[in-house]
């Protein structure tokens, strides 16, 4: 992780290196924390990030699965993160919100700890690795499932949930795969550890369905508007391991991972498709400001403004 300059934490802009907490924080010892990862794109018109609020919006729905409340609106957390992509004068950066429960009572119970509100940006580039974007990725069924519904609340971005990520990971990386994909417990795709997954056969695209465990992810839906006002037919269903297997093209999205093509599935070849190529020149032509079509999803930085509010 490269350094930058500040870090903004509960309401003010303090420097990288003291944005310290005690090692008795609640989210250390039990993964009581809710977190988002947000991009920042230089475009023509200045840094912007992309979804800005919806990432918020999202943050403030883990909080209130873990019972935990944000002491920031969605607008105040918008607010922060202009001032301190601002400060830290990045044109691009990736941007990382975290709500964690903070030093008071050790003890499962949240009771007695102050939530801690904090975010950081610094320069990200591909998540999977130089070239993956053009070259693809190969990919693993994990002998991990993904948590299940009633375990822990996957629809929150919770950091204890991200056990289970690290898990799949380690064991697709330390088998020579590039990145991992998750069944659920009864056997159905769910996502990767980090990514939504999407397949497409005969020229229609699918996607599981949000009611199985995965993430909400805003990459998917995104894709998803995308492909379909590109004329492609998208569908949410239920997939099974062969539809992986048998696939034209499989591809994954995710806020790092952007839209990365799947090369392999289970040492399974199936290469780098069209259609995967379109959806995602279109995806980040859009998020590089290139694309007038989704540009409302874009959250220009007034950097003057910012700049004017916190004094720098
Ligand atoms: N599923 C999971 C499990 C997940 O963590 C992410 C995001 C997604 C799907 C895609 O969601 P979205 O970013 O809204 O399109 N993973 C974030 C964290 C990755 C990390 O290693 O940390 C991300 O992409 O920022």
């Amino acid at each position: 992780m490269q350094a930058t300059e500040k870090i903004w934490m509960n309401g003010e802009l303090v420097d990288w290196a003291d944005a310290k907490v005690h090692v008795g924080v609640h989210g250390l010892h039990y993964g009581t924390g809710v977190f988002e990862g947000i991009r920042c794109y230089e475009t023509p018109k200045g840094p912007a990030v992309f979804r800005l609020a919806d990432h918020m919006r999202r943050l403030h729905d883990s909080a209130r699965l873990l019972y935990m409340d944000i002491p920031y609106s969605v607008e105040e957390l918008r607010e922060a993160t202009h001032e301190l992509v601002t400060v830290n004068g990045l044109a691009s950066s990736y941007i990382r919100p975290i709500a964690f429960y903070g030093y008071g009572e050790l003890g499962v119970s949240t009771a007695g700890n102050p939530v801690e509100t904090v975010i950081m940006n610094w320069p990200w580039g591909s998540y999977l690795g130089e070239g993956s974007l053009d070259n693809g990725i190969t990919t693993k069924i994990s002998s991990w499932k993904r948590v299940g519904a009633n375990v822990i609340p996957h629809v929150s971005k919770a950091s204890g949930v991200y056990l289970n990520s690290m898990l799949a990971t380690t064991e697709a990386r330390r088998g020579g795969y590039d990145e991992a994909i998750l069944l659920t417990d009864d056997g159905t795709i769910a996502d990767g550890p980090g990514e939504n997954i999407f397949v497409v056969k005969n020229g229609v695209i699918r996607t599981p369905p949000l009611s199985t465990s995965i993430l909400a992810g805003i990459t998917r839906d995104s894709v998803i508007t995308i492909a379909r006002e590109l004329g492609y037919i998208v569908e949410e269903s239920s997939l099974i391991r062969p539809d992986l297997h048998l696939a034209d093209e499989v591809f994954m999205t995710g806020t790092a991972a952007e839209v990365t093509p799947v090369r392999a599935v289970d040492d399974i070849e199936i290469g780098i498709g069209a259609v995967t190529l379109e959806v995602q020149k279109a995806y980040l032509a859009t998020v590089n400001g290139l694309d007038e079509r989704w540009g409302s999803w874009l959250d220009v930085v007034d950097t003057a403004r910012a700049a004017a509010s916190t004094g720098a």
